[in-house]
């Protein structure tokens, strides 16, 4: 039995929740992070010392990190369609995943916090403009790959499109200028229109 930790308003949560409910995977949840706590327990500290959800347990296996979970629940479940079988192809996932990761997601988290989860009175302006400028031309280079293929991880939606679609939901929903990216909009049509995404990342903003 899968167990997962984490609060489903965390995006890294999010790509978990997510991959699982595509997957089909039955497992149990446990809301923790952020005011639900948990995480500084002895007991979670001794699964995940880095005291961050998400993290899950597998039949007694633990493992933390998303896109390392991703991974593992679509080699896993996937039966080739996640994750795919051709070496070249899910490379090219691995890429997405990780460029979200080390370039994407500071910037999406500098804009998100000081849009969107901080206290009015603690936003910083600047910071925001700042994030929205480095998000922009980040997604302009999405919005090029996306002009060649449907998704990124080609073809057919895989574990390359989990990360970087739980932020651009984010992008989407903000109330923020963005500039027209009609590639990037497409693909996020393309993935409203899964039950699974829709129910686990699109879901309020907090
Ligand atoms: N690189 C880690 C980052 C995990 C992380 O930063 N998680 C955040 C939530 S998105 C967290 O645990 N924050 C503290 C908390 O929720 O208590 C991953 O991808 O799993």
């Amino acid at each position: 039995m899968l167990t997962i930790w984490g609060r489903e308003n965390s995006s890294n949560v999010k790509k978990v929740l997510w991959c699982a409910d595509e997957l089909g995977i039955a497992y149990k949840q446990i809301v923790a992070g952020g005011s639900f706590g948990v995480v500084n327990t002895p007991e979670y500290r001794a699964m995940n010392p880095n005291g961050l959800v998400p993290s899950i347990e597998d039949d007694g296996f633990v493992l933390w990190e998303s896109n390392a979970i991703i991974r593992y629940l679509c080699a896993k479940h996937g039966g080739g369609a996640l994750y795919a079988a051709d070496l070249m192809q899910r490379a090219m996932a691995d890429q997405w995943m990780d460029w979200t990761t080390s370039t994407f997601a500071t910037p999406l988290r500098n804009l998100f916090l000081n849009t969107v989860r901080l206290p009015v009175e603690q936003r910083k302006q600047d910071v925001a403009q700042r994030g929205l400028q480095a998000c922009a031309s980040h997604l302009s280079l999405v919005d090029a790959a996306l002009a060649k293929k449907p998704f990124l991880s080609g073809s057919d939606f895989g574990m390359g499109d989990i990360p970087l679609a739980c932020l651009v939901y984010a992008w989407f929903e903000m109330p923020i200028q963005r500039p027209a990216l009609a590639h990037l909009e497409a693909w996020y049509q393309r993935l409203a229109l899964r039950p699974a995404y829709r129910n686990r990342v699109m879901i309020e903003l907090t």
